[in-house]
């Protein structure tokens, strides 16, 4: 299976403008002085921090560079939304009632470590500095399921350079929250708490690379990371932290959460690849959500023409294939 993605060239001329057609939408809400739910739409917020599961606002315009791909179809939110990973309640995939107590309200995060101001944030007042849109991807989990999701989301490159990273900034950490009290998971400490992965700068800083704040035109269900997860799209989805509260530029690749439970089957790189078999399965194939159906996996999940680049032979001959994936 091959999957393409339209070239930038090929943005029609609606698209290439429509972000300025909405802020100026916005600015215009403003000088009208429109109150209520028109001034939630002006602040770009109106509940970006509320209620997961809550419709988004504004509605994001849906980025049409990306699509599920040739015969794949968007997963039904059912499907997606009740077979999920998150070990912080429960290590298995019905998850989703427990993380309802996830509270997400005044959710702050701390950006951290080689940049040229720490500081903390509060979710909701960085949501509204990003340009918000919708893009449709492929999701591909280490264990041989996928699924493709419309993510509310905004490239994870805007945050780096909001974060104002200095140059001895050569990779950046992921952290989930830790709190046992809500998070059942956490009290077995057998895990090394608190969930986090990382990427390098320039993984980071790729266009592709995204911070998701909702999902299927809703504020982000809490079972999905609210408010805030990664999705690295070319990835296995461990990668992927949920529910973000700090981030951390650093110049020591970081061991990740699965990396220090088992290095030889999550590794730090772990790009999608069909013929570099996990140690216990094989990744040649993927079951995907929702349906009946088994189809070929494709090396990193199809996204191979944006991010192929990253992966010199130089690299790939110093890490080791296996690792390398
Ligand atoms: N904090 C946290 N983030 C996490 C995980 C987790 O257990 N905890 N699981 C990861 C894995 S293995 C996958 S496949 C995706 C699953 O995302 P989904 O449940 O939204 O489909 O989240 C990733 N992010
Ligand atoms: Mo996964």
């Amino acid at each position: 299976m091959i999957y393409h993605r339209k070239p930038t060239w090929h943005i029609p001329e609606a698209q290439a403008t429509a972000e300025s057609a909405f802020f100026n939408r916005r600015q215009l809400l403003a000088t009208m002085g429109l109150g209520g739910a028109a001034s939630a739409l002006v602040a770009g917020r109106a509940n970006a921090a509320a209620v997961p599961g809550d419709d988004f606002e504004p509605v994001p315009e849906r980025n049409e560079l990306f699509e599920a791909g040739e015969d794949r179809e968007i997963t039904e939110e059912k499907a997606a939304t009740t077979y999920n990973n998150f070990y912080e309640f429960g290590s298995h995939k019905q998850i989703s009632k427990k993380a309802q107590a996830l509270d997400t309200e005044g959710w702050t995060i701390k950006i951290d470590g080689h940049v040229e101001k720490e500081m903390v944030i509060d979710a909701e007042d960085l949501i509204a500095k990003m340009s918000i849109e919708e893009r449709v991807t492929r999701h591909r989990c280490v264990e041989a399921w996928s699924m493709v999701v419309p993510w509310v989301c905004f490239p994870l490159a805007d945050l780096v350079k909001f974060a104002n990273p200095t140059s001895d900034a050569k990779y950046v950490r992921f952290e989930t929250f830790l709190d046992p009290k809500i998070a059942s998971g956490q009290r077995q400490g057998w895990y090394p708490w608190a969930y986090n992965d990382g990427l390098t700068i320039e993984e980071a800083t790729n266009p592709i690379a995204l911070m998701v704040v909702g999902a299927y035109g809703k504020v982000l269900h809490k079972q999905f990371g609210a408010p805030m997860r990664l999705h690295v799209p070319w990835k296995y989805g461990f990668k992927s932290v949920k529910s973000i509260n700090r981030i951390t530029f650093t110049d020591e690749r970081p061991v990740s959460f699965w990396e220090e439970i088992a290095k030889t089957e999550y590794g730090f790189w772990a790009n999608v690849n069909p013929e570099v078999k996990h140690p216990r399965w094989s990744q040649a194939t993927e079951r995907v959500l929702g349906t009946t159906e088994r189809i070929p996996t494709v090396k990193f999940n199809g996204y191979g023409e944006d991010v192929a680049s990253l992966y010199s032979d130089t690299l790939a001959k110093k890490e080791g294939v296996r690792l390398w994936r």
